[in-house]
């Protein structure tokens, strides 16, 4: 299917690990072709006009480990053969080729990241790409994933590797977009490419001194105290980084409770606003979606971006559904 693919080509992926790898191995199974990967705007889950106008010009454009709206695919469409490889929710998109069996109803928890599913869609074997993304987007928590962490341990007893490296490489890779260097994240799959074995990443210089920089900042943030309501944690924070999410999952899985952070520092005029629950996010997502605001996520997870006058209001809702 991908191999019918002709002219000139575009591939955007997500900004993290599993973005990374899940490009990485897209790129490598393309290396005959012409084609350049881009990531969105760091925070956005929508691509801009610039973006749609710029991006129109392609043959054909590949998406993965991002679920935009239903617009800007179809918009992309209007000029380009359009494939999405992902595993975030949302509803399927008959339009495109859509790659993406969560959605279609099969069980997230044997689709554990775009990286697995894309590698799996190329026919090759289990390598350490596939495992980062996954390892990228679960973290310890892929523990409770008995199937794919015996994969992960298998693969890494068998390169004597430890569980803990592989987190560290995604700590190391995740760093780009953390500290915002859009042009890094682009620039990593090729870095991958040429030097991507686990000691080259583990010794990356540069995403090395980025880590101290982020690890500064992170633990400054979680030193300071966050409100409680009803067993719901709620953190304000005010940091340029983009390190919401991060943020997010240490309290969250350190505290085993519902949790929500703002972050009024990163945008201008709008907020971030990050959520992981213990009940299924969609029906919040959906609630997010239909009152305007750039909102996705996953079974336990919601993000959102939004104007900064209806912050308090949006927190208020998710509150109210968390309790
Ligand atoms: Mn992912």
């Amino acid at each position: 299917m991908l191999s019918a693919l002709s002219g000139k080509g575009l591939l955007i992926h997500h900004w993290d690990t599993d973005g990374i790898c899940s490009a990485k191995l897209l790129l490598e199974h393309l290396s005959g072709k012409e084609i350049i990967n881009k990531t969105p705007e760091l925070g956005n889950y929508f691509l801009t006009e610039n973006e749609l106008e710029e991006y129109s010009k392609y043959d054909f454009v590949i998406i993965t480990d991002m679920s935009f709206p239903e617009n800007n695919i179809l918009k992309l469409a209007e000029n380009a053969k359009v494939m999405i490889f992902d595993h975030h929710l949302g509803k399927v998109i008959e339009k495109v080729y859509h790659h993406n069996p969560v959605i279609k109803g099969e069980n997230p928890d044997k689709y554990p990241s775009a990286s697995w599913i894309v590698n799996d869609f190329l026919g090759n074997k289990i390598n350490l790409f596939a495992l980062l993304g996954i390892v990228g987007d679960h973290e310890q928590k892929i523990k409770n994933n008995k199937d794919f962490y015996n994969k992960i341990i298998d693969f890494c007893n068998e390169n004597n590797l430890k569980f803990e490296d592989l987190l560290k490489m995604v700590y190391l890779m995740d760093s780009n977009y953390k500290l915002g260097d859009k042009t890094t994240v682009e620039k990593a799959p090729h870095l991958l490419l040429s030097n991507g074995s686990a000691s080259d990443i583990l010794n990356n210089k540069i995403w090395n001194e980025n880590l101290s920089k982020l690890n500064e900042e992170i633990t400054k943030i979680l030193e300071k105290p966050s409100d409680e309501i009803s067993g719901i944690i709620l953190k304000k924070i005010n940091t340029p980084y983009n390190i919401i999410s991060t943020i997010t999952r240490k309290i969250a899985w350190e505290t085993g409770k519902n949790t929500v952070v703002v972050n009024s520092g990163f945008f201008n005029n709008k907020d971030q606003i990050y959520m992981r629950s213990i009940k299924n996010a969609e029906p919040m997502i959906q609630r997010g979606k239909s009152l305007g605001f750039k909102c996705g996520g996953k079974k336990e997870v919601l993000g959102a971006i939004v104007p900064k006058n209806k912050t308090d209001s949006f927190v208020q809702e998710i509150i109210e559904f968390l309790r």
